[in-house]
């Protein structure tokens, strides 16, 4: 068998979530100042069956100055779910919010498109800049949002968590996530390391994953497919890991 490539689950996927990869890998490196993250070697590419059907996963990583992890993973499971997973972890002394994104699909329809800009300061309220920047886009239309779950209070004001009606909305949705993630970049970059806010930085952050951990339906197709310990260790150190 011939080894297989990076990005060989990329082109396999449901084409929403291949394009929103490649306009974040796109606009990370327009931006940011990308070096390797070393994620544990066992990490990058990851298969499991336990109960029914294969789970595939692929996980690319990055850091930069301002960031301490930029995550981006896609899994497919069998062939009725493709899921795109994204989340950049600011540097414990930049009082940054966390960018986050899932997009997640079966059978040729996306069930779930979320993104945010979540606050991880100690009033949970965005840096000025950035509303200032969210609130000169142009107002979001989906025809049907979705209601999110308890944890869910960890986001925004500008969250955006919907089931795309049409192709017309998946393409809407992408530039939508594109829009939140040029404004993070352009933002961290004019961000100055302010180490007297790094307590209140990991508070925040620690408190994101806390909450995103709560998300039984991600724990439940890990745990279908690697097991329940397996499965909360690769939420607690991969998926939502706080230092
Ligand atoms: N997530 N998602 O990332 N999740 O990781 N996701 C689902 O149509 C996975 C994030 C979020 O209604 C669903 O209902 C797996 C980030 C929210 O209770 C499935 C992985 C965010 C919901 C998965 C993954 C985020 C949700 C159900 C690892 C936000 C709705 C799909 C690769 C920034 C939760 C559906 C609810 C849903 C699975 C949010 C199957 C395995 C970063 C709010």
């Amino acid at each position: 068998m011939p080894s297989i490539p990076s990005s060989s689950l990329r082109t396999q996927q449901h084409p929403a979530i291949c394009q929103l990869a490649d306009t974040i890998e796109t606009i990370w490196q327009q931006h940011l100042d990308l070096s390797p993250y070393p994620l544990p070697a066992e990490m990058g590419f990851v298969e499991g069956r336990l109960e029914g059907e294969k789970l595939t996963i692929e996980n690319r990583c990055f850091q930069t100055p301002e960031f301490r992890k930029l995550h981006l993973e896609l899994a497919r499971v069998g062939n009725t779910l493709d899921i795109l997973h994204c989340v950049m972890f600011p540097r414990s002394d930049y009082a940054l919010p966390m960018f986050g994104t899932d997009l997640v699909g079966g059978r040729g329809q996306i069930s779930a498109a979320i993104a945010d800009l979540s606050p991880t300061s100690a009033n949970h309220t965005l840096p000025d800049g950035y509303q200032t920047a969210l609130h000169a886009l142009p107002a979001p239309h989906f025809s049907q949002p979705r209601e999110l779950p308890g944890w869910g209070e960890i986001f925004s004001e500008f969250c955006l968590f919907i089931r795309p009606g049409s192709s017309e909305e998946e393409v809407a949705f992408i530039q939508r996530v594109a829009d939140f993630l040029t404004i993070h970049c352009q933002q961290a970059r004019q961000t100055q390391a302010d180490p007297s806010r790094e307590l209140e930085n990991l508070a925040g952050q620690r408190n994101y994953c806390t909450k995103q951990q709560q998300n039984d339906k991600t724990r439940r197709v890990l745990e279908k497919a690697f097991g329940v310990e397996w499965a909360e260790n690769y939420m607690t150190t991969v998926l939502f890991d706080s230092v």
